[in-house]
């Protein structure tokens, strides 16, 4: 592999890597949880890499964090309480905080050492740390669920990949536990990776979905840092009326100027369950 280049080589993805040019390795460590690199490389800017995969860069961080909080948000009437899981950077919480209906923000984090690394180096996402309408915690999301009744009217699961701390966070049984601490018509958003390299996977934690919420649909975006340049994800409702592909609530263009929002907008909401005829056949419930 070419000297001063990153590339996020992992079983998950076998044979293909998303490689980025190092101009600086600006911190590395190792967590109790996990490998924690802090990189800026000359394309994307600073990039926070966790146990050799990318989790956000600089320049294209707005696409991931935008379309995983306003989907579920635009889908909801009337989105009071926030439960983010994971999103130790920060980039969620800013985009959540923005929603003009949102009060309160919760967010349990696993890692304290990725909150600090991204306060100390990616001030542009951790901002959002700083709302006052949020508290956040540091735990296992997991163990956070099981505590909680009835409080939320979306919870978003920004978490990474199913290895290491995250796995959990992609069984049957936390799809369970987030609807017991929904509201009776709350909604879950949560990252559920890319049809192109693991459409098996994309298949599986729909299927998890489908057993819990009786409205269910799987959305992408395109990120060009991430695997295949694109991430998917599966939301749930327990509200039998809720429609994720009409959003109920409509931004202007002023509005989203003014909430500085860069991707998303109503249409490309209507368009992100617009899917490829192999993945709609894929993903048809069984
Ligand atoms: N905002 C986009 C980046 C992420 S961050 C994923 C976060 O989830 C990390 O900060 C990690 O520490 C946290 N996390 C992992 N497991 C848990 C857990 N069990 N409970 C709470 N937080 C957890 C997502 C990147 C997606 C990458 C796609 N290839």
């Amino acid at each position: 592999l070419k000297q001063g280049w990153f590339s996020e080589i992992n079983d998950l993805w076998p044979g293909i890597s998303v490689s980025l040019e190092v101009t600086k390795v600006l911190h590395h460590e190792k967590s109790p949880y996990q490998d924690i690199l802090v990189i800026d490389t000359k394309a994307h800017g600073k990039t926070l890499v966790l146990d050799g995969i990318i989790q956000c860069t600089e320049h294209d961080e707005f696409s991931y964090q935008e379309m995983i909080s306003f989907l579920p948000l635009c889908s909801h009437p009337d989105p009071k309480n926030v439960l983010i899981v994971g999103g130790g950077d920060g980039g969620v919480a800013r985009e959540v905080v923005k929603h003009p209906g949102v009060h309160r923000v919760v967010q349990v984090e696993i890692d304290a050492a990725v909150l600090s690394v991204a306060r100390t180096y990616l001030p542009f996402m951790a901002a959002g740390l700083d709302d006052p309408k949020l508290t956040v915690n540091v735990g296992d999301g997991f163990e956070f669920m099981k505590q909680h009744r009835g409080e939320f009217d979306i919870i978003i699961t920004d978490s990474s990949d199913p290895v290491g701390p995250a796995e959990c966070l992609f069984q049957e049984s936390y799809f369970a536990l987030m609807k017991a601490a929904l509201k009776s018509d709350g909604i879950i958003c949560s990252q559920a990776g890319t049809a192109w390299a693991n459409l098996d996977h994309v298949t599986k934690t729909l299927n998890h979905c489908r057993t819990v919420y009786p409205v269910t649909a799987y959305g992408i975006a395109a990120v060009p840092t991430y695997p295949t340049g694109q991430i998917g994800f599966v939301l749930g409702s327990l509200d039998p009326e809720t429609n994720f592909r009409e959003p109920k609530k409509i931004f202007t263009d002023e509005e989203l100027d003014n909430m500085k929002i860069r991707y998303y907008n109503d249409r490309i909401h209507r368009g992100a369950f617009i899917l490829p005829r192999f993945v709609e056949k894929a993903l048809a419930a069984p």
